[in-house]
């Protein structure tokens, strides 16, 4: 399987994440994409490829024009508002002091475009989203070109960037910016899969009130787990999307048996829509080891996962989304990758969707 990746990803590089009321590095770490490009090296998945650049016309179509400005700009007006930190939001339009309105100044705009107090701003930060941007789309025109799947190795992730809000370590969200890619190009139907530990929030709300995109995410239970407002199992879509939205909300400690008939159960949807392109928000963040997440999945599992991708039969491309257990996200990404590629496609697999 090809591999998309730069080493730009790295350029965004911020020391401050606020977690249970301290300020620590953060977990979503440029180590991340070392691991994950040395395992794939080891275990000669396949060719690694630079990805091309696309400019800002398919993130248009996903994200809001000012948001993009503001992103471009944020941590220039940061500085030169004389702050010395790492921009964090301080007010937000909560309920209740909602006028609508854009402030001017910066810490302002802050608090407007952040979801979530976890995803500082710093250098780079733009430019890292952009490269993240590409090699997800460099990654979608291979698998549209050859059928064939691709991993794109995107740093920053991409999940839970809204139209107009970034956080949750997002964003751009790149799976959103693919799958719309694919149907501008004349796609009519494409499956998001997303089974990264915390919920899709961006990836839910760009798509909830469309059928052509079947959003199914498979997370830890809003009531406990992050992003903590979205991702219950009653959000089915809306209007013409309703039914197109299918949430798997799942207890503290899931382990893979439960964890993997949940699974079996979006993989069974998907048969039913009949999707030309399937694209997997592929977080790793459900490992057993991870040091925010509660899920209990083990390496092996991985590869079954992946074997269990495989019997759809449908050009896939894989996108990375989270995983912080450092040292081993790269076996595991690596795995789901390996179990995916060594899976006979039965005939049955194949010829039944
Ligand atoms: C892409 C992705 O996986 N984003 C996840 C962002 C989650 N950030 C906030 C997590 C808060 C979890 N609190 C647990 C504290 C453990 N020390
Ligand atoms: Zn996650």
């Amino acid at each position: 399987m090809l591999t998309f990746h730069s080493e730009d990803t790295k350029k965004r590089r911020a020391k401050t994440e606020l977690d249970g009321g301290r300020l620590v590095t953060p977990y979503e770490c440029p180590e991340r994409v070392d691991i994950v490009i040395d395992r794939v090296r080891k275990v000669g998945l396949g060719e690694i490829r630079a990805p091309e650049a696309y400019g800002l016309d398919p993130v248009l179509a996903v994200h809001d024009r000012g948001y993009i400005a503001f992103l471009e700009r944020a941590w220039e007006e940061w500085v030169a508002a004389g702050h010395t930190g790492e921009p964090l939001p301080l007010a937000w339009p909560t309920r209740r002091m909602d006028s609508g309105r854009i402030p001017d100044n910066i810490e302002g705009k802050i608090g407007y475009y952040a979801l979530t107090t976890d995803t500082s701003l710093c250098p780079n930060t733009f430019a890292a989203a952009q490269t993240s941007k590409d090699i997800a789309l460099s990654a979608l025109d291979y698998v549209i070109t050859t059928s064939e799947p691709a991993f794109g190795l995107c740093r920053p992730p991409g999940h839970h960037a809204a139209i107009d809000q970034y956080g949750g370590y997002c964003f751009f969200n790149n799976a959103a910016i693919t799958a719309q890619h694919a149907l501008n190009g004349g796609m009519r139907k494409v499956a998001i899969l997303d089974v990264d530990f915390h919920h899709g929030n961006g990836t839910q709300d760009i798509f909830y009130e469309r059928d052509d995109v079947l959003f199914l995410s498979l997370h830890g239970d809003p009531r406990q787990e992050f992003p903590y407002f979205l991702g219950f199992d009653d959000e089915i879509g809306r209007g013409k999307g309703e039914g197109f939205n299918v949430n798997y909300p799942l207890p503290s400690g899931t382990d893979y048996a439960t964890w993997a008939s949940a699974l079996d159960d979006a993989i069974a949807r998907m048969k039913d829509y009949q999707p030309e392109l399937l694209i997997v928000s592929l977080g790793v963040d459900t490992f057993e080891n991870d040091p925010i997440s509660s899920f209990k999945l083990k390496s092996g599992d991985y590869l079954d996962c992946g074997r269990r991708l495989k019997a759809l039969g449908l050009p896939t491309l894989f996108l990375l989304e989270g995983g912080y257990a450092v040292e081993e996200i790269g076996i595991n990404v690596v795995n789901v990758l390996t179990g995916f590629e060594n899976a006979q496609t039965s005939g049955d697999a194949a010829t039944s969707i």
